[in-house]
């Protein structure tokens, strides 16, 4: 494929999106002139978003990071030099060895996430290398940690309903989802339930393109849906909605469940949500009565104080009703648990000297580089932008700015995060690499190979982790594997029984292979919870020093009583920053087709807290509060409750387009309930007229 000039090739698309789509790339004189989507996927069908329909602006973009660099301005300025590299690896792996010979391994921190998915990219190559270090070990709490931990100690697995069965739901509920935007293909499965008849709920702090498109948007006041759940589990116990032989059968604690639930009348969870309490006795009732009921728990909700026991409290509710046994019925919060790889082989902790070695949250960025002791003194930064994704971004650009502190970054582009760089090393896009992608929403397995050689000097995350290896002197022969060694590793893993068929040579033959989902018939029979059950009532919480009972608890910032937002609080609106339609977290903010079609930074204010102001639809406003502030544009509109604002993006500041601050700024650095998540949206700010 990479030495063909012309026709069409199979790709996978790289993103940090549930739908990991099926793609086509049109080569033309040996370059991609058109992304589309590959028809022949069972579940993407050929549609993908307009995000990827503009990949090859991304991947040809004349800004593109094509050669190693070498800072020799200010930090943060922007101003480097080409350098060999030969120069940039001698370089970096100098400086490892004479810090390790200094201060020990875990002076060096990795920082990462998921800019390309694949698993060879993000969770191979470079954590072998990192293990071997002996680095600082990074806990890369950012998107779903603390839903996932809330969801597991319910159910104890990773994976809930598969997408294909959506189709025979009459009622679903998107919660805390923006799915339009976030996840296009489980809308258009959606659409066919609902062509058959099926109601669309939406529970959102604001109404998103998912709640404008529902049969009944219900709004609520951020960080109370734990709430919302346990007033709908008060209605369905008191008018005998619940499944008594299913709760007797396959759950633990559901009799200490219906006395705890009690304390949540529809009246009182109305003055904590902001919901009428007659909307929360007929959506109760709703779910109570219609089968089957699906519930689909968003990302959004838990980027919040009590985003564990949130998504822990709605994960309860299949089981009250038993729609767990009812084809179409059940719930979703992941289904990453299902494709599992074996990362023992993959990453290899086997090789770290150091196993005790120190933890720090990619939460808390900012706060370790500037306080913690002994220092992180090298940094190395891939496949994230933590300038602008990461909580309390004031802080960690503090943090990058300091004079001691030796940062590496390998990128596509000089993202904001790059020009605090001492060295900018070119990342190749996922098409110039071969890869191995697996989707935490549906179930196909997918391979990548190289379809354009790589662009300019550009070296993949695997070539490049190989190459510091042997700078090193590390000789294990887990540096030589190839990227096919490294997928055979991956599929072979007798602990999953999904895996099982899955080889890299189906994957070359079919391109999209899919799990074997037998096991999943037995699912509730084989929960890996402590009681083997779903647990209502969990010892596992009770250990952690949590509520064993799902229970609402407030978020930290600007409260009232129960009710929110306080009225009298020196910030005074709940904050709320959730992606956009035409990025994928803060990609594609450099890429104009799509900056033009979100035109810029956006501030949602309700027309009531927009008077009080002096707030007048266009105007520019400033959004702050202790931690920073943010400049955007206003939107007055009432698609949320007053008291919330909401401004969707992560938008690069410093691309010369004269953008103030980032919405990051405002948000804060403590760590959700559970899984050291990140709690973007518990952010309380005020806002004026510039
Ligand atoms: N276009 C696009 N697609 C993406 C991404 C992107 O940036 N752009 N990012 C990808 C990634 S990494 C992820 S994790 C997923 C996330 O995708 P989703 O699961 O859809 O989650 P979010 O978009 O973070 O948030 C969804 C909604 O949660 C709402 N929300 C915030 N607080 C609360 C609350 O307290 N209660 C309720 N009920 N709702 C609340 C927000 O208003 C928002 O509308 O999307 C992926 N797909
Ligand atoms: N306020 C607020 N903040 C948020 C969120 C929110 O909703 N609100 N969402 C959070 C969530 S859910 C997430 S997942 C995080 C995501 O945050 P990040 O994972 O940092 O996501 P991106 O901003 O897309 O940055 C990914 C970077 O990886 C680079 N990249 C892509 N492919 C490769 C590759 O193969 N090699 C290398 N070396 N680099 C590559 C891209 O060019 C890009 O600069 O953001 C979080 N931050
Ligand atoms: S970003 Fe999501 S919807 Fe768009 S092509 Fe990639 S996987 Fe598909
Ligand atoms: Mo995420």
């Amino acid at each position: 494929m990479i030495h063909e000039e012309n026709g069409i090739f199979p790709a996978v698309c790289p993103l940090d999106c549930p739908d990991t789509c099926s793609l086509l790339l049109h080569k033309e004189n040996g370059k991609i002139v058109k992304v589309t989507g590959n028809p022949d996927h069972p579940i993407t069908q050929g549609a993908i978003c307009n995000k990827v329909r503009n990949m090859a602006e991304r991947v040809y973009h004349p800004e593109r990071v094509l050669y190693p660099l070498r800072r020799i301005g200010a930090k943060g300025e922007g101003k480097f030099e080409r350098i060999s590299w030969d120069e940039a690896i001698e370089e970096i792996s100098q400086r490892y060895k004479s810090l390790i010979r200094d201060f020990g391994p875990e002076s060096i921190m990795p920082y990462s996430f998921y800019g390309n998915m694949g698993i060879l990219s993000v969770d191979g190559m470079d954590r072998r290398f990192f293990n071997r270090l002996g680095s600082t070990v990074l806990q890369q709490g950012i998107c779903n940690a603390a839903g996932n931990k809330g969801w597991k100690y319910t159910m104890g697995f990773g994976g809930g309903m598969s997408p294909e069965e959506i189709i025979n739901a009459k009622l679903i509920i998107i919660w805390g989802g923006n799915l339009v935007s976030t996840n296009m293909h489980q809308i258009a499965l959606i659409e066919k339930a609902r062509k058959q008849g099926a109601q669309l709920v939406v529970i959102d702090v604001h109404r998103n393109r998912t709640g404008q498109r529902a049969d009944w948007f219900i709004p609520l006041y951020p960080g109370t849906d734990a709430a919302l759940a346990l007033g709908i589990m008060h209605v369905l116990f008191e008018r005998g909605l619940t499944n008594e032989p299913f709760m007797k059968r396959y759950t633990v604690g559901h009799e200490q469940l219906r006395e705890h639930v009690k304390e949540y009348s529809p009246e009182r969870v109305s003055v904590i949500t902001g919901i009428p309490a007659e909307d929360i006795v007929k959506l109760a009732v709703l779910y109570g009565e219609t089968s089957p009921a699906y519930i689909h728990i968003g990302n959004g909700l838990q980027h919040h104080d009590n985003g564990g026991m949130t998504v822990r409290t709605i994960s309860c509710l299949p089981a009250l009703t038993g729609q767990w046994l009812v084809p179409g019925g059940g719930a979703y919060k992941t289904n990453g648990g299902y494709g599992k790889m074996n990362a023992a082989a993959l990453e290899r902790p086997d090789l770290r000297p150091n196993p005790e070695a120190r933890e720090v949250s990619m939460n808390q960025l900012g706060e370790a580089l500037l306080t913690l002791n002994p220092p992180i003194r090298a940094l190395f930064v891939y496949c994230s932008n933590p300038a602008v994704v990461a909580p309390d971004t004031g802080k960690v650009e503090q943090g990058l700015r300091r004079d001691d502190l030796f940062t590496v970054v390998h990128d596509l582009f000089m993202t904001d995060t790059a020009k605090f760089a001492d060295i900018v090393l070119p990342a190749t896009s996922s098409f110039e690499n071969t890869d191995l992608y697996s989707s935490y929403w549906h179930h196909y397995v997918q391979l990548q190979e190289p379809v354009i050689p790589a662009q300019g000097e550009s070296k993949s995350n695997v070539e490049l982790f190989k190459l510091l290896a042997t700078a090193m002197g590390f000789e294990e022969d887990a540096f030589n594997d190839t990227e096919e060694d490294m997928i055979r590793q991956a599929l072979e893993f007798a602990d999953n029984p999904y895996l099982d068929g899955v080889t890299l040579e189906k994957l070359k033959a079919e391109r999209a292979v899919k799990l074997n989902m037998e096991p999943q018939k037995r699912y509730l029979d084989t929960l890996p919870t402590a009681s083997g059950k779903i647990e209502l009532y969990s010892t596992a919480l009770e250990a952690a020093g949590l509520p064993p009972l799902p229970t609402y608890t407030k978020l930290h910032e600007g409260y009232d009583g129960e009710r929110r937002p306080a009225a009298d609080a020196s910030y005074p609106l709940m904050f709320i920053s959730p992606p956009n339609h035409s990025f994928l977290n803060s990609s594609f903010s450099n890429v104009e087709k799509l900056t033009a079609l979100e035109k810029s930074p956006l501030l949602q204010i309700h027309p009531q807290d927009a008077a009080k102001r002096g707030i007048a639809d266009g105007d520019e406003v400033t959004v702050w509060n202790d931690r920073g502030s943010y400049v955007v544009k206003a939107s007055v509109t009432d698609k949320m409750l007053p008291g919330t604002v909401i401004s969707q993006g992560l938008w690069w500041e410093q691309d010369g387009k004269g953008r103030k601050g980032r919405a990051n700024a405002l948000t804060p650095d403590r760590l959700a309930d559970m899984g050291g998540g990140a709690v973007f949206f518990s952010t309380t700010v005020d806002v004026k007229r510039q």
